[in-house]
């Protein structure tokens, strides 16, 4: 018997065409159309679709990717083998750090896109969710948490981040690697799954995280904004290892919200003890700022989401941030 693969469609470039509308592009094709479109699929399982949200990716929100996680646990609890979500690639690299801090099952959730529409020539849709389906069906893909396959290569959710802007390769595995790869029609994972923690899903009204980055000149009015404005807590994607300015740091000070220092740089990990001038990572430290580790601010932000959400306490988001 064939195994059985779920499709859940959120919108996205691979979903999209202007033949109807014109205009440019916009989200024209259902989670079963984009099957349609890959013919050699039936060959491999039987396929249940689903069109979940039909949005570009800069409008879906963390409440929408929380009905992801449960429709896609819905589905492996019907005897799915494996899910893949298609999405847009804009806030692709958020929905899969959060579905991964969500997905307790062993089986495979695997995200994927495309850089390219339906209407250019060499568009990548129709590969890249072959891939997924391929990547999904392996054995050797259970137990590695959300995975994005894109351009023929594996990323874990952990680490996969969008470089570029129009690229094919824009999917890159900054700090750790990439886990794998698709090549002639197999799945070739080259790297171990990467270390997880595992939150229960939020539900009801989820706290309020921003971002603010770092910048010559900066005031810490932005920081003192958010507070005025009942946000929960905030991410700080601060100057190279973990530094603000000294008009930062002498807000961040009267802060009560959480404080999370990560990197506005892009990689690499966050200081802990190298500098003690005032806006440095100690002194942040000594005035109650979390450390981000490896974290960069996108990510950082959705674990304090989901932490604040499941009601931890600063020593707990402190080990966490610390462990992760
Ligand atoms: N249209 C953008 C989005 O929905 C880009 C894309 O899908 O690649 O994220």
């Amino acid at each position: 018997m064939k195994p059985t693969i779920s499709v859940g469609a959120l919108g996205g470039t691979i979903c999209m065409s202007a033949k109807n509308s014109g205009g440019g592009v916009k989200p024209s094709f259902s989670a079963e159309q984009l099957l349609e479109a890959v013919p050699k699929l039936s060959n491999l399982a039987n396929f249940r679709a689903k069109t979940l949200f039909a949005l570009a990716s800069g409008s879906l929100k963390v409440e929408n990717l929380i009905e992801v996680y449960h429709w896609a646990k819905k589905e492996v609890e019907n005897g799915a083998d494996g899910v893949v979500i298609t999405q847009g690639t804009d806030s692709l690299e958020e929905s899969a750090f959060l579905l991964n801090l969500l997905w307790d099952e062993q089986k495979p959730l695997v995200i994927t896109g495309a850089m390219r529409n339906p209407d250019q020539i060499s568009s990548d849709g129709a590969g890249n969710i072959y891939a997924s389906v391929l990547t999904a069906l392996d054995k050797n893909s259970h137990n590695r948490g959300v995975l994005v396959v894109f351009n023929n290569t594996i990323h874990s959710a952990r680490w996969v981040h969008k470089s570029n802007t129009f690229a094919l390769e824009t999917f890159v595995s900054i700090n750790a690697g990439i886990q794998g790869v698709i090549a002639e029609d197999e799945v070739k994972y080259i790297n171990l799954a990467s270390k997880r923690v595992i939150f229960k899903a939020p539900s009801g009204v989820l706290p309020k995280v921003s971002i603010v980055t770092s910048y010559m000149g900066e005031c810490g009015c932005e920081l003192k904004l958010l507070e005025d404005a009942k946000f929960n807590g905030v991410v700080v994607a601060s100057f190279g290892a973990g530094h603000v300015s000294i008009d930062s740091m002498k807000v961040i000070e009267s802060l009560k919200f959480p404080v999370v220092i990560s990197s506005r740089t892009g990689s690499g990990v966050i200081a802990k003890k190298t500098y003690g001038y005032y806006g440095s990572e100690i002194t942040l430290q000594e005035s109650g700022c979390i450390m981000s580790g490896w974290l960069n601010p996108l990510q950082s932000r959705l674990l304090l989401i989901v932490l604040l959400a499941n009601g931890k306490s600063k020593a707990e988001i402190l080990e966490t941030f610390d462990k992760i």
